[in-house]
């Protein structure tokens, strides 16, 4: 090579390495307080990390050990999950309120500690106190090791997509009267991508998100559904999208009309901007409810993909219908992991069968506004799980007693039949309890959610903090102990933080416990987090030093 040439190329170099460096920090300042956003023609203060909506992106590499530091600024408690950083021995920096921490009070900081591991891909960041998540989320981006290339071709430019949910209400409030009325949450009036609702909305044409493609380029899309309680389908009018990770974890690519997301899940897709005649292409989403017992919000967001060299109306892909129960397990049934897995799952130690179910107690005079008067919940195997006033982890470390029972059952105390019609209405009242799961330390453990048609069936994305899970099997009716898992997929199964459990169905996941600590397990689903869908995984500490749950930090929020 010409020496010229070799300095120039030694001189973009390193111009490309301090380009991105730059973006890889190790420490973050996130300060919480509210500021005032303006939406749907509507101005109202919202709760933001740095005054923005979404909130800053995190960049971290495979492996990279990040400090997070969070001022609280504002006048609500608040806490931050690190959603899909698996935390290995770190339950301490995990983040959700009483599980693990008690709040940041307002005029408090908490130093939070990412320990990255085989993460890869697109996570993200988000409150995890009362319904605060709603304005505070943002994406967390994970870059391949160094000198390590992505699996799939080089996108030209790599872009979050964020997707939320926006009330006109303040979100305290629409939270509160939720709880009080015991009845559904107020409908959101309006989707969002990356904070914009979309020109579909009043008052919002300005402001819509919009990429700039050029002819022959390949963007990146880095997709999260920050939303509060909706599984959404999203598509690209005129363009495919190739899916190539999912939850932060390479897949084989596919290549397909629509993505499905859940709330909880992220997945990394590109497109090709291919369209010779340029042209604008919405991208748009809108929600699938399932079953048309429920009234969910119907709206549609969109984005707007625009070639350089063009000006017209942008076009409006087809996205499946709000009940395509189908379309979603067609999708969800693709996702295969690309490379080997990382641990053995060919046998388990033990099978956790637990039901996920909607539920309803008794209200005084039947004034509430559930059904026939009740007051709508939520349930794991007939438990409606309670926080506690001292979080769970300080309470396992320091031996506090009175504070949880670990009495979470292996398998549902009752049987019937789950995914029959007509049940019995007593089967729709459950226990209210805080009682966790026991697990020991690198056993492989089957946990299969069995979905209940109790009061209205309907699909949960279930959230395990601390792990990701190898989903080795999903089906409709009662999970066959004895046949089901014959048509397990043990030899590719995609590894994900949040597995979608279909109505009237099952799911089935495999995990290898060895990351020692208290992990929350829950519906991602808002309104059914809070209803207690919930319940917490304890896993026992192995015997040599690294197999301990790290010394906690010295600064942590007082639960006083
Ligand atoms: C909130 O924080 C942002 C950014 O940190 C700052 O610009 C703004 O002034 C703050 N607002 C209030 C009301 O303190
Ligand atoms: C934010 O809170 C921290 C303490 O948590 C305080 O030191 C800082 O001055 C506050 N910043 C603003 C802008 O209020
Ligand atoms: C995108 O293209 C439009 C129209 O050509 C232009 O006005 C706008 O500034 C561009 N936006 C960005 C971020 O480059
Ligand atoms: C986009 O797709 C629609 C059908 O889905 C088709 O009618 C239209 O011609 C396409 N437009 C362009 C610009 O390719
Ligand atoms: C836009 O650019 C593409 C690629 O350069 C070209 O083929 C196409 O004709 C252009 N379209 C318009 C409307 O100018
Ligand atoms: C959305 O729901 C409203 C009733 O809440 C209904 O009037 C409207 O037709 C629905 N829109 C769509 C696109 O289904
Ligand atoms: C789902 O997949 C099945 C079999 O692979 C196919 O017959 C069916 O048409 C698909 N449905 C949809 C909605 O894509
Ligand atoms: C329930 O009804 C009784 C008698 O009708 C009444 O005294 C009481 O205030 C009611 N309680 C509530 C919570 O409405
Ligand atoms: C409401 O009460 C009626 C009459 O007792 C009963 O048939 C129905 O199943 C009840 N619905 C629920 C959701 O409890
Ligand atoms: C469970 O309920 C379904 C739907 O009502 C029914 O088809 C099935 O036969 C029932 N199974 C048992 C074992 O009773
Ligand atoms: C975990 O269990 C496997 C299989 O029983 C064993 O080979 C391995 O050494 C164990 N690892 C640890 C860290 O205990
Ligand atoms: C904030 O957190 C503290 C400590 O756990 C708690 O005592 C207090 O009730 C919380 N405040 C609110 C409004 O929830
Ligand atoms: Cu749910």
């Amino acid at each position: 090579m010409h020496s010229s040439n070799k300095f120039l190329l030694f001189f973009f170099l390193s111009f490309a390495a301090l380009v991105h460096s730059e973006a890889l920090r190790r420490h973050y300042k996130f300060f919480v307080n509210e500021t005032s956003y303006t939406r749907l023609c509507v101005t109202k203060d919202i709760l933001t990390v740095n005054g923005r909506f979404p909130g800053p992106t995190i960049h971290a590499r495979e492996g990279d050990t990040v400090w997070v530091k969070v001022y609280n600024n504002g006048s609500n408690n608040i806490t931050i999950h690190w959603h899909g950083v698996k935390q290995p021995r770190n339950p301490w920096s995990d983040g959700p309120e009483y599980i693990t921490q008690c709040p940041i009070q307002p005029g408090d900081s908490f130093n939070y500690k990412l320990i990255f591991s085989i993460e890869v891909g697109t996570l993200w960041w988000h409150a995890h106190s009362d319904w605060s998540r709603a304005t505070v989320h943002g994406a967390i981006v994970v870059h391949p090791r160094c000198g390590t290339p992505y699996p799939f071709p080089r996108p030209h430019q790599e872009v979050p997509i964020i997707i939320s949910e926006w009330w006109n209400e303040d979100i305290m409030e629409v939270l509160e009267e939720f709880v009080a009325s015991g009845g559904a949450p107020r409908d959101s009036d309006a989707y969002t991508i990356n904070g914009q609702p979309g020109d579909l909305y009043p008052c919002s044409s300005q402001d819509t998100f919009k990429l700039n493609v050029t002819y022959g380029k390949r963007y990146l899309l880095r997709m999260v559904n920050a939303a509060m309680n909706e599984i959404h389908f999203v598509a690209i009018a005129n363009h495919t999208i190739t899916v190539v990770a999912a939850d932060a974890s390479y897949i084989k690519p596919i290549t397909v009309d629509y993505v499905v997301i859940a709330p909880g899940q992220t997945l990394d897709c590109y497109f090709e901007a291919n369209q010779v005649a340029g042209g604008h292409y919405y991208i748009a989403a809108r929600a699938y409810f399932g079953t048309p017992a429920l009234a969910l919000d119907n709206t549609t967001t969109t984005a707007i993909i625009q070639y350089d060299n063009s000006s017209t109306t942008p076009i409006l892909p087809t996205l499946p219908d709000y009940f395509h129960t189908t379309a979603v397990y067609n999708f969800t049934a693709r996702l295969r992991s690309l490379g080997p897995l990382w641990y053995p799952i060919n046998k388990y130690d033990k099978r956790i069968i637990s039901t996920v179910s909607i539920n309803s107690f008794p209200c005084q005079n039947n004034s509430c506004a559930g059904p026939n008067g009740t007051r709508l919940a939520a349930s794991m195997s007939n438990i409606s799980f309670q926080l506690p006033s001292i979080d769970i982890l300080d309470a396992y470390y320091y031996h506090i007693s009175g504070v949880f029972g670990t009495n979470f059952p292996r398998v549902p105390p009752f049987p019937f039949n789950y995914t029959g019609s007509d049940l019995a209405l007593y089967l729709q009242t459950p226990e209210r309890a805080t009682e966790v799961r026991l697990i020991d330390y690198n056993s492989t453990v089957e946990l299969v959610f069995q979905n209940t048609n109790l009061l209205v069936g309907l699909d949960h994305p279930m959230h395990l903090h601390g792990y990701s899970f190898y989903i080795v099997g999903f089906g409709f009716g009662n999970f066959n102990e004895s046949t089901d898992p014959l048509s397990y997929n043990l030899i590719d199964p995609p590894l994900r933080n949040t597995v979608l459990v279909p109505r009237g169905g099952w799911a089935a996941i495999r995990f290898n416990a060895r990351n020692p600590g208290v992990w929350f397990l829950h519906c991602h689903l808002e309104r059914h987090l809070t209803w207690g869908m919930d319940t917490t995984f304890i896993v026992k500490e192995g015997t040599r030093p690294q197999d301990r749950i790290l010394p906690p930090p010295r600064h942590r929020p007082r639960c006083i």
